[in-house]
């Protein structure tokens, strides 16, 4: 049994580490992790898996104790603590990420990946590591991407078909200036609000609808009151998984090493638990007599032009795009 940690709610770790740099012990025990979702979701599963590589490997020096369904807070708020050490470890969107570093933009823009395998190869390879390493100044190096299936609208009121039919419609998005953009640029109203509160707000009617994958729309029970799901499939974006820096900066060049590694060989579980739970999802919520219905696509993707210009605004940003697309097509 390895020794727990606590969770640092705060950024004194990442103070007192400032004032005597250096003399921080090295990381051991039970290192600590963030995620949204509950305790059966893939993403949380695929950490758990990854602490149990680090814990085999190290003779139960390391390993990682998720805190699943957001019970540490928002993934807004999560980060920050990470990148203060408070936390060890955050899967997170990289929504949150997009107002604080612009290269995770190109990732998250809408219809800029033409299928899962487009982005598993892109994530998987050098424009990945490269998104993953611009992090490290946030205080947060990023280990590997997860995937996120593709997210589509869903509300309380009417099928969505083309563009026309969102319109005066409250959706929820995250906290992302992007988001935000998109789905104002389709017509809706944007309503940034976290994820935790978002099945509330559509049960009082805060909200008409939100959009998001099949797993997390069912598992946050959305399905139970929005009962229309438009297939959209805007964002088939990745999510990352990161490391406080602070941690990071703890840990002997071997320990790095080994929770690269452990990140790595966590994904091909991940991407297995992932597709299974995509399909019991689907499953479930049109058993349980959600409409579904497929929509005009490149009606949506037209009205995301203008987004793309408005966010791809610097030399590395359509660099990264250019790359993106110039992958697709396979
Ligand atoms: C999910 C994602 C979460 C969270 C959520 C959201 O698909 O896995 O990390 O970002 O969406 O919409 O906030």
């Amino acid at each position: 049994m390895i020794a727990r940690r606590g969770v640092l709610l705060g950024g004194f770790a990442a103070s007192a580490a400032a004032l005597l740099p250096g003399c921080e012990p090295r990381l051991s025990g039970l290192l600590t992790s963030s995620d949204t979702h509950p305790g059966d979701y893939p993403t949380v599963k695929a950490v758990e898996y990854m602490g149990r590589l680090l814990e085999e490997r190290t003779g139960g020096r390391l390993g990682i104790k998720v805190y699943a369904g957001g019970q540490l807070g928002s993934e807004t708020d999560t980060l920050e603590i990470t990148s203060f050490g408070g936390l060890d470890f955050n899967r997170v969107n990289l929504a949150p990420l997009n107002s604080v570093e612009p290269a995770t933009i190109p990732f998250s823009l809408p219809f800029v990946f033409d299928s899962v395998d487009h982005m598993r190869r892109t994530a998987d390879g050098p424009i990945g590591d490269e998104v993953l390493a611009s992090l490290e100044p946030h205080g947060l190096i990023g280990l590997c991407f997860y995937d996120s299936g593709a997210r589509s609208f869903y509300n309380t009121r009417r099928a969505i078909a083309s563009p026309a039919d969102m319109r005066g419609l409250k959706l929820r998005v995250p906290a992302s200036d992007l988001y935000v953009a998109m789905v104002n640029a389709l017509g809706g109203n944007a309503v940034p609000i976290p994820y935790g509160e978002v099945y509330q707000a559509l049960a009082q009617g805060v909200i008409d609808g939100a959009e998001n994958n099949w797993p997390s729309f069912q598992s946050a029970r959305h399905y139970e009151v929005a009962r229309h799901f438009s297939l959209t499939e805007h964002l088939l974006t990745p999510e990352v998984l990161v490391m406080s820096k602070v941690g990071w900066d703890r840990l002997s060049p071997a320990d790095r090493e080994l929770v690269r590694a452990a990140a790595k060989e966590s994904v091909a579980e991940m991407r297995r638990l992932w597709d299974a739970r995509v399909e019991e999802a689907k499953a479930a919520v049109t058993v349980s007599g959600v409409a579904v219905n497929e929509v005009d696509k490149a009606a949506f993707s037209e009205l995301m032009k203008p987004v793309w210009d408005e966010f791809v605004t610097t030399p590395q940003k359509k660099s990264l795009v250019e790359r993106i697309v110039a992958t697709g097509g396979g």
